[in-house]
């Protein structure tokens, strides 16, 4: 059956990449598709919302290069909170430039992505040379590779053929792209009948969540747990500030609040599309 319907579990035991594979399994351990995605400039309140959503999260979702006070001490106290608390992270970096550049944008630099982060994300703009170069630095390391094939921001050009080719190229390459940033599934688009699509299982990672809002001021927008996992099938819910807020001055009992909210309403449409 299509991997949407089958358990987290099911599909962790069965998925080839390592991050992929680890991700599914933190999943069902932790009963959280919750991946919490933190935009803000400073490492106190970046920290401040890691520690209080750690232990109801998958995944977290990163900006470093927002970060105003970066140094080599925010990775390794990232690396030791998500051993703690069990959840991998994912540099939101979309890469975006020919394979011999984004070499060097991912292994080199001062935040040296792949060293830290087990997934990172790609446009697919470039062609499939993006891909062999994001993965001759991160298969080495069992990184995983997402590939935007859908935006959420209004009016974006990731339809259609677009979206078609990035599955394509995707397919091309499972040993190290697991999935795409997307609002829906999948699986066999724009695949021929000369293509073996048994065994595909992309994961899907949603961002524009939210429960309470529609949108934002420029272009987001959002749709519930339940539309985003049970209706659209999608693995794992993205969600930024419906969680923290402005982000300043971070009120952690309110994060964690909110982060058990979003945790619960994820789980729950994840349950209702797997019952059987
Ligand atoms: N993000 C999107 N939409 C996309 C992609 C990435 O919102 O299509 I690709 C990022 C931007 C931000 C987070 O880091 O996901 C969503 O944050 P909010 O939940 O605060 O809107």
């Amino acid at each position: 059956s299509s991997p949407h319907l089958q358990t987290y579990n099911e599909r962790a035991k069965k998925h080839a990449n390592k991050a992929a594979k680890a991700l599914l399994e933190i999943m069902e351990e932790k009963q959280s598709n919750l991946s919490v995605s933190v935009d803000v400039t400073k490492s106190k309140d970046f920290f401040d919302i890691i520690e209080a959503v750690g232990p109801h999260v998958c995944l977290r979702k990163t900006h470093i290069d927002v970060l105003e006070d970066f140094d080599a001490t925010v990775i390794d106290r990232l690396r030791e909170l998500s051993e703690k608390h069990k959840f991998l992270i994912f540099e939101d970096r979309k890469f975006a430039d020919i394979g011999s550049t984004v070499v060097l944008q991912y292994s080199k630099g001062i935040y040296k992505i792949a060293d830290w982060a087990h997934i990172t994300n790609a446009h697919a703009v470039p062609g499939p040379s993006i891909i062999t170069g994001l993965a001759s630095v991160g298969i080495p390391k069992d990184r995983g590779l997402i590939l935007l094939a859908e935006m959420s921001s209004k009016g974006a050009l990731t339809t259609g053929s677009y979206t078609e080719d990035a599955v394509r190229m995707a397919r091309a390459r499972r040993d190290f792209v697991i999935g795409f940033i997307a609002q829906h599934r999948m699986e066999g688009i724009g695949a021929s009948d000369t293509d073996n699509i048994a065994g595909e299982d992309f994961l899907v990672l949603a961002p524009g969540v939210g429960l309470d809002a529609t949108g934002d001021a420029m272009g987001q927008q959002y749709r519930t747990p339940e539309q985003v996992v049970f209706e659209s099938g999608c693995d794992v819910i993205i969600v930024g500030r419906g969680i923290y807020g402005k982000g300043e001055n971070v009120d952690a009992r309110e994060v964690l609040k909110q982060a058990q909210r979003y945790q619960a309403a994820g789980w729950e449409a994840y349950k209702k599309r797997v019952q059987r």
